[in-house]
């Protein structure tokens, strides 16, 4: 309808003016760089964190990881093509507190560890491997810092083009524009069969990073697990299974060291307080708790409701499933005792 169309526009050409691709430079400069072992960058572990790494070494980070699973070998990925994919994706992340780059990278090297330390590696194909640490790095391509219910109330183009999974559904078409961007195909030698496939998987997993989506599919998930599903090959399951993983990575910083923890958490409060300072000022509205900077005492106690209803109990079944995810279980629990403590010094 023609609604749709003009905000089809609006986006297209904001896109224009804004979007980027890596430039020559900076892609033989990576191309070139000696690329540290995994153990380097701590990549098998799920206490990883990119506080210490420069931002060429996120990107050699990332590399590590593709090597590591021998992607590049397995479909022909040009390197100098996957170094400029890498760098194009860097760039078409936001300078936002914390739906950024290194976000990105903290979630795909949680799949990483996950799919390595995790032992889920048995559970996919290699073409699935692939799709899903795409589906990482890509998953918040251009975040804003506001959330799909800013979008609505704005009636940003972006709502007005994706009523539901507003912001998922614009980072799935970010990482398609880069993906047909100038020599940025990664993809560009597998069949056209394999090429639907690794599409559609990424596709799922990214939509899936949807809060909305993961209440969906964790109940069917965990009609799975409590049937004693054990075969996790038909493509319902697999998906199921893909995007309980994709939220497992997505909130995983709650599962890190505390001080580690501690240190995200204050970069997601201060994104959500810009959110709703913009709503103050712009909409002339009152901001809910999480996003009022007039509220900040509360944070402890959201951090522990936050744990408690969603990330604890998705821990719980990953980890009764498959025993080796059971570090982010842990780690998560060790966290919340910490955010109990302060919640009960306010
Ligand atoms: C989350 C769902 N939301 C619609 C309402 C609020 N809740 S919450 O009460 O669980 C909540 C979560 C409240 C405050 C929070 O942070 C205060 C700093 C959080 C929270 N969310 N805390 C975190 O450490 C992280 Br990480 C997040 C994730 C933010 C992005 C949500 C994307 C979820 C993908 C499955």
């Amino acid at each position: 309808n023609a609604c749709k169309l003009m905000a089809k526009q609006k986006v297209a050409l904001e896109c224009l003016s804004y979007h980027a691709t890596a430039s020559a430079e900076d892609t033989s400069k990576l191309c070139q760089d000696e690329i540290p072992s995994a153990e380097t960058y701590n990549l098998y572990s799920f206490q990883f964190h990119d506080f210490d790494l420069t931002d060429e070494d996120t990107c050699r980070a990332t590399l590590r990881m593709f090597l590591q699973c021998e992607l590049v070998e397995k479909f022909h990925i040009p390197y100098d093509v996957l170094c400029r994919w890498i760098l194009s994706v860097k760039k078409n992340y936001r300078p936002v507190k914390y739906h950024n780059w290194r976000h990105a990278l903290n979630v795909a090297q949680t799949m990483f560890a996950m799919l390595k330390t995790g032992k889920m590696e048995r559970f996919m194909s290699d073409l699935e491997i692939l799709g899903l640490l795409v589906a990482c790095l890509c998953h918040d391509l251009d975040h804003r810092g506001t959330n799909n219910a800013f979008q609505t109330k704005t009636e940003s183009p972006l709502a007005i083009l994706y009523s539901t999974s507003t912001m998922e559904h614009h980072h799935f078409d970010q990482c398609v524009m880069i993906l047909n961007s100038e020599s940025n195909n990664i993809f560009q030698a597998l069949s056209p069969r394999d090429y639907k496939d690794v599409m559609h998987v990424v596709e799922t997993a990214i939509l899936s990073t949807d809060l909305a989506m993961y209440f969906k599919k964790k109940s069917k998930f965990l009609e799975l697990v409590d049937n004693g599903e054990f075969d996790w090959q038909a493509q319902e399951k697999k998906e199921l299974l893909c995007g309980m993983m994709m939220t497992a990575c997505d909130v995983s910083a709650i599962a890190k060291p505390w001080e580690v923890q501690h240190r995200i958490a204050k970069l997601v409060a201060d994104e959500f307080f810009d959110q709703g300072d913009l709503e103050k000022l712009q909409l002339n509205q009152q901001p809910i708790a999480m996003m009022d900077r007039e509220k900040k005492d509360e944070l402890p106690q959201m951090q522990v409701g936050f744990i408690d209803t969603i990330c604890l109990p998705l821990y719980k079944v990953l980890s009764d499933t498959f025993p080796w995810m059971t570090p982010l279980r842990t780690g998560t629990a060790d966290n919340r005792r910490r955010w109990q403590d302060l919640a009960e010094k306010v």
